[in-house]
């Protein structure tokens, strides 16, 4: 199987994060195809965005569908719950990630500049954020774990977020989301030590740097340069 993940995207993080503890790496290899840079992804998968997992039968785009892919696949190492509420539990805090905090907070990048910013966009986007982190601290668990007390995908998805949440939030020169949110805080503060979560964390964090010092940029020049060597930049 092939991932083709970024280290500052989180929904590939997320992917990741859920491979390193299951503890299925070897099975795995993981690639930023040029075509991405070139944005060029859409003729490989329609939707144009990373994750995607390559497999023997085809392309697996989203993460969550790679995230149940992978733990049907690999049954016995599943990071499940242990009853149907906890995976309903599990489900459900991973959305909490993906679908409120994620992806609002991604739509709300482009206000980061603040020559160009739109503060209404910005108000809004980050008025859903904080209804999500709302919803979260209220179903988040109280142990070392989102949910129950193990790792699960729960904490896969929103190790990426609250990572955005943190760093690049305040960008938008508003709080930190989890700010006056006791139990997400202290989760958060717990899950940075776990292995799986600091590894992601540190690619993460490699990532960000990247971005900000023009590494990644220049990374970026270079594939399209060597793409179409005729090209100058
Ligand atoms: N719902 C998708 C979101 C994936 C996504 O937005 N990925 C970003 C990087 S983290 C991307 O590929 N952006 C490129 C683009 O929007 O063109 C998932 O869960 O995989």
């Amino acid at each position: 199987m092939k991932l083709f993940t970024g280290d500052l995207s989180p929904y590939s993080a997320k992917v990741r994060m859920q491979i390193y503890a299951m503890g299925v790496e070897d099975e795995v290899s993981f690639e930023l195809p040029v075509t991405f840079y070139l944005g060029k992804l859409a003729e490989y998968s329609p939707l144009g965005r990373i994750p995607v997992m390559e497999v023997e039968e085809g392309i697996i785009p989203e993460s969550e569908v790679i995230a149940e892919y992978l733990d049907e696949r690999f049954p016995d190492k599943a990071l499940l719950g242990q009853s149907p509420k906890e995976n309903a539990d599990i489900r459900l805090v991973s959305r909490i990630a993906d679908i409120y905090l994620m992806n609002n907070i991604f739509m709300a990048l482009p206000q980061i500049p603040r020559k160009t910013r739109n503060d209404s966009i910005r108000d809004l986007l980050y008025k859903q954020v904080m209804r999500g982190m709302g919803a979260l601290e209220a179903h988040i668990g109280t142990g070392d774990y989102a949910v129950g007390n193990r790792l699960t995908r729960a904490d896969c998805s929103l190790v990426p977020a609250l990572f955005l949440c943190e760093k690049t939030v305040p960008r938008l020169d508003v709080a930190n989301p989890m700010d006056g949110h006791a139990k997400v805080t202290a989760y958060w503060q717990k899950i940075q030590s776990n292995p799986h979560g600091a590894r992601v964390l540190a690619e993460m964090n490699k990532g960000l740097q990247e971005r900000l010092d023009g590494t990644e940029q220049q990374r970026i020049q270079a594939a399209i340069r060597a793409a179409n060597p005729a090209s100058s930049d």
